[in-house]
């Protein structure tokens, strides 16, 4: 297949380009606005692939859509373009509604449009794959049974109801046109290329330079966590045996309190590379901090449906992964370091900094 892959620049997306360049015969046309979330430099191991190619738009841009489904014409789209971080959408929501809504919107009527013109043969392969997130179902408490494909959606803050309202159109697009959409939901991702304004990359940063881990409110709230590396495989699975229509939840199974994730990778740095110059661990950088507003307490996801109908299961444990992570970033100053010369060392996670 040819796909059409936006936000191909981004953490997950970039994992799923470089899986789909190295690990399957497809081809991928990456189409993405580069905003600050995106590096290129995650795409150097497929850049000088003939089976890639990269389109700098903006999936808002009705005009800049036609012309590149015209002109690539895809036999599907996977589509990861967004604004995706929570503590940006609290104090800056506008970019969240038009990326992740009217932009959704946008693509979804220039990929009708195109599968309206494609032949019966191509119309029958063809699959609009949308890339969603397991905070529309909103927060679990303590005991409550981990979300499903079922699970009503109750989306909390601007970013999940952004990703929620983008779900429903897409669905909408399925029922009312006959588009043939698949829509995944996923568990929070770790792992290589990812903008350190996330929880983990951002601790570990922080911690190889000594600085103050900041974990919001008492870091008793949970996660289910996925190697980046097992989501891109679970996409392309779906993409590629998945039922039109249909939901998938993908998760890791792997749910920690962000007290026990900052606390790992204090332990796995310290082991690498030592202690800190004054003799401590790096647990001593941990500082309690301002919540984040509205923040969900947990997230968990139960993916039997991707192991019983698409026999896909995550592969890394956060045993596994975490330390894969932490030396990734030990290793690759080249990746992160302008970053930080571009965005300031503040920029890099927005709240609640000691
Ligand atoms: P990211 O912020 O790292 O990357 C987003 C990419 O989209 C960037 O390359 C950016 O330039 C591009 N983009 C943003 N606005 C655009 C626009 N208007 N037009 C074209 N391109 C645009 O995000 P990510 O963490 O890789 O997430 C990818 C997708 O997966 C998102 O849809 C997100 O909601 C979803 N998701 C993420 C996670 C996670 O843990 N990171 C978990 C579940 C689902
Ligand atoms: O400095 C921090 N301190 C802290 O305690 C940061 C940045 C976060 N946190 C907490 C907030 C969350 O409970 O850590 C947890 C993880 O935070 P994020 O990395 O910001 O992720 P989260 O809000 O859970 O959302 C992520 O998973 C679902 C992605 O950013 C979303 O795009 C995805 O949809």
């Amino acid at each position: 297949m040819n796909i059409l892959v936006t936000g191909g620049a981004g953490f997950i997306g970039s994992a799923v380009i470089r899986h789909l360049i190295a690990d399957t015969r497809h081809e991928a046309v990456n189409l993405d606005k580069l905003t600050y979330a995106a590096n290129p430099a995650s795409l150097a191991a497929v850049a000088g692939s003939p089976r890639y190619r990269f389109e700098q738009a903006d999936i808002c841009d009705a005009e800049a859509l036609k012309r590149i489904f015209a002109q690539h014409r895809p036999d599907a789209v996977m589509h990861l373009a967004a604004e995706s971080h929570v503590d940006r959408s609290v104090d800056a929501p506008e970019d969240f509604i038009a990326t992740n809504i009217v932009g959704t919107f946008r693509l979804l009527t220039a990929a009708r449009a195109y599968y309206e013109s494609l032949p019966e043969d191509k119309r029958k392969l063809f699959r609009f794959h949308h890339v969603s997130t397991d905070e529309v179902f909103g927060a679990l408490g303590p005991h409550d049974a981990p979300f499903c494909e079922t699970t009503p959606y109750d989306p909390s803050s601007p970013y999940s109801a952004s990703k929620a309202s983008a779900d429903h159109l897409v669905r909408a697009w399925g029922h009312t046109y006959g588009l043939p959409v698949l829509v995944t939901n996923c568990t929070n991702n770790y792992g290589p290329c990812q903008f350190p304004e996330k929880l983990i990359p951002l601790v570990i940063l922080r911690a190889l330079e000594g600085a103050p881990l900041p974990v919001y409110g008492d870091g008793s709230n949970r996660r289910d966590w996925l190697y980046v590396e097992d989501h891109a495989r679970a996409l392309a699975t779906v993409l590629e045996k998945g039922r039109p229509g249909e939901t998938y939840c993908i998760g890791g199974g792997t749910e920690r309190s962000n007290l026990e994730i900052v606390e790992a990778i204090c332990a796995i740095l310290d082991g690498m590379i030592g202690k800190l110059p004054n003799g401590e661990g790096r647990r001593s950088l941990i500082r309690f901090v301002k919540d984040r507003p509205g923040h969900d307490f947990r997230y968990a996801m139960a993916a039997a449906k991707m192991g019983a109908e698409l026999g896909w299961k995550a592969e890394e444990t956060l045993e596994t992964g975490l330390p894969k992570t932490v030396a990734w970033y030990f290793a690759n100053r080249s990746w992160w370091e302008p970053l930080k010369a571009r965005y300031g060392g503040e920029r890099l996670g927005l709240m609640g900094k000691p």
